[in-house]
């Protein structure tokens, strides 16, 4: 039985009422604070990157004082949204490198895929006969950090993409170059008297976002792979159910598993255990939040205890000794939420500093130490625990993760009994959709969004979709959303179309795979790639869709454009802040298709939005003839 968004709401509800007894405060206050939103925000005209405004495009104002009109601002702003994206997800691939840099046999950082990184250095021309893996591991993790500045050429992983993509690359000029090149050109064409024109704009848009999906965050999935194993189907659980009283509860929370991967280490280490039970516990638990969570789910079955929206409710339980945060989608929130309760708010990245957190800094050199004082920290601040403000909401599910582009296709190779031989191929799976067992596939990914109905659009639409025989893979907040409902459960098979059902069975998995984190949507670049290559068909081609129905950060831009550019139709649930220009607008749902062979649709009524998905994985079947 799937766990439902009213249930999860009920539990919230609940949840809150604790936090009013010690004088907490939560996102579903401020939002209602916040509202209305600005509409010049809102729809883009409001431009502020010279002192000489902020300018607002009316009717009677239709230019600000440069000159600019709505077309220029709102697709600067759009660029500069991408950028910051871009930047983000590509200084997470930059840490990763660092930390292969820093890695040794006698750790606390290892090469625990040898395979992958031996791979990796044959694709970039690295001689590796005789050589010792943590030398060529040092020396690939400098190439890694290079691709940051290289002073000539394109990124490295994008030889992975069909020769027809990176034909249109070299012809729109999108190929992305130096990963931070990419970035400081965005926020220079961005500066007061430089571009103004949408296309030249949105053109830049797409090869940053280019520049974090086939660079940085390629490069963050793969040596994460490498230093922490590259991800097979694992079994877990999630929601805060998996919280347990009688423990101590760690809570790692961001994005980076160098952090997340240590405190798990060092949670399951025995001398640490003892000292829990010494404290009145009866053992340690870590779970996680948003995407750090989905990266020790993947690879070690670390149980989810909620996405971006359910953050807070963390804190909520009473029960949670400390929430242990890196980088990305931490709200500040969580310093004064903490002080309400005795939870441990403890921030560890220079990148991400907030007042009423306990700073310990997190270094590679040091991560051992560092992991061990949080735990450490943690079991002390058991005793603090007030019992009378202790509520675990009863609501999990069983989820099984893990669904690497290694994994998915070794698990599928069983499925075909007759016509395919060839194994270690995507061509099981192109056969189930030739055949109309599996109409297609879609991509769900994304974060929660106030503006939407939290989780209710992620799980409705995967529910529709694999009712429809359309399988979906996910990352992100939205993997998590069905993993809380149940949908990663093997059986969900029993929700779906009697094909999508018959392949679930064969290969023993769920409808709704989990290909990992945000930075994971490389993945499924990787994945559709492969497709491509082993059907003979275009990307665009391929009735394959993405969609993230309640996106709200600047990487959730950044990969749309990554992801349109890649050749794949992107569907999204919340306007990114362009219906104040009906030329940007119209360039990105429709202009783009010239381009790249994809495009945007924005669709906000969530009914709407999965019938006009499933309607264009059936014009592409239509196309090609299947
Ligand atoms: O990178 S889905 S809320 S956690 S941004 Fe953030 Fe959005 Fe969640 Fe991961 Ni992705």
């Amino acid at each position: 039985k799937l766990t439902t968004v009213e249930e999860m709401e009920a539990a919230t509800e609940k949840l809150l009422e604790t936090g009013k007894k010690v004088g907490a405060d939560g996102w579903q206050y401020r939002v209602k604070n916040q509202t209305p939103h600005c509409k010049f925000g809102e729809t883009g005209i409001c431009c502020k990157i010279c002192s000489m405004g902020p300018c607002r495009i009316t009717p009677k104002a239709p230019k600000g004082i440069c000159g600019c009109d709505a077309h220029g601002i709102v697709a600067r702003n759009y660029l500069k949204f991408t950028a910051g994206g871009s930047a983000t997800h590509s200084d997470h691939g930059r840490e990763i490198c660092n930390t292969l840099y820093h890695a040794k046999p006698e750790g606390p950082y290892k090469v625990k895929d040898p395979e992958k990184l031996i791979r990796i250095a044959k694709e970039w021309g690295v001689e590796t006969e005789g050589k010792d893996i943590y030398d060529l591991a040092h020396e690939v993790a400098i190439l890694g950090l290079s691709e940051y500045g290289k002073v000539f050429g394109h990124q490295n992983f994008l030889k992975r993409a069909p020769q027809h993509t990176q034909e249109i690359w070299e012809r729109e000029e999108i190929a992305p170059r130096a990963i931070d090149r990419e970035v400081s050109c965005s926020l220079h064409m961005t500066h007061m008297g430089c571009s103004s024109k949408p296309e030249a704009l949105i053109r830049q848009s797409l090869r940053s976002g280019l520049s974090d999906g086939w660079g940085g965050s390629m490069a963050g999935t793969e040596f994460s792979d490498v230093l922490f194993g590259t991800p097979k189907p694992v079994d877990t659980e999630a929601n805060l159910g998996v919280m347990n009283k009688d423990n101590v509860n760690i809570v790692v929370h961001g994005h980076d598993p160098s952090l997340s991967e240590m405190i798990c280490e060092y949670a399951d280490d025995p001398e640490m255990i003892a000292y829990a039970k010494s404290k009145g516990a009866k053992g340690i638990t870590v779970s996680g939040v948003c995407c750090t969570s989905n990266e020790v789910a993947m690879r070690r079955g670390i149980p989810m205890a909620g996405n971006f929206l359910q953050q807070e409710n963390v804190v909520l339980t009473g029960a949670c000794e400390a929430i242990v945060v890196d980088v990305q989608c931490i709200f500040p929130a969580l310093g004064p939420l903490s002080k309400c309760f005795h939870t441990k708010f403890v921030t560890t990245s220079p990148i991400a500093q907030m007042p009423d957190s306990e700073f310990i800094r997190f270094h590679a050199d040091t991560a051992a130490e560092n992991a061990k004082a949080i735990v450490k920290m943690a079991i002390d601040n058991f005793e603090n625990r007030n019992p009378d403000l202790v509520y675990i909401p009863d609501m999990k599910q069983k989820a099984t993760v893990g669904y690497s582009v290694e994994a998915i296709v070794k698990t599928l190779d069983g499925v075909t009994n007759s016509q395919v031989d060839e194994t270690g191929t995507t061509k099981p799976l192109i056969e189930c959709i030739t055949s109309g067992v599996i109409r297609g596939a879609v991509a769900m990914v994304g974060c929660n969004n106030p503006k939407i109905r939290p989780d209710y659009a992620h799980i409705e639409l995967m529910k529709k979709l694999i009712a429809n025989d359309i399988i979906v893979v996910a990352s992100g907040c939205s993997a998590q959303a069905a993993a809380k409902a149940g949908l990663m459960d093997k059986e969900a098979k029993n929700l779906c179309g009697a094909g999508l059902k018959r392949v679930c069975e064969l290969a023993d998995i769920p409808p709704v795979l989990h290909m990992g984190s945000c930075v994971d949507i490389s993945r499924m670049m990787i994945l559709v790639s492969e497709l491509a290559k082993d059907s003979g068909l275009n990307i665009s081609q391929l009735p394959v869709v993405g969609c993230a129905p309640e996106w709200m950060s600047e990487k959730a831009v950044s990969i749309g454009n990554y992801v349109v550019a890649t050749g794949i139709d992107t569907f999204l649930g919340v306007d990114p802040y362009v219906s104040g220009s009906d030329q940007v607008s119209k360039l990105l749902t429709e202009g783009l298709r010239d381009w790249v062979e994809a495009a945007y649709t924005v669709e906000k009524d969530i009914e709407k939005l999965v019938d006009l998905m499933i309607e264009r994985i059936e014009e592409k079947r239509t196309a090609i003839g299947i």
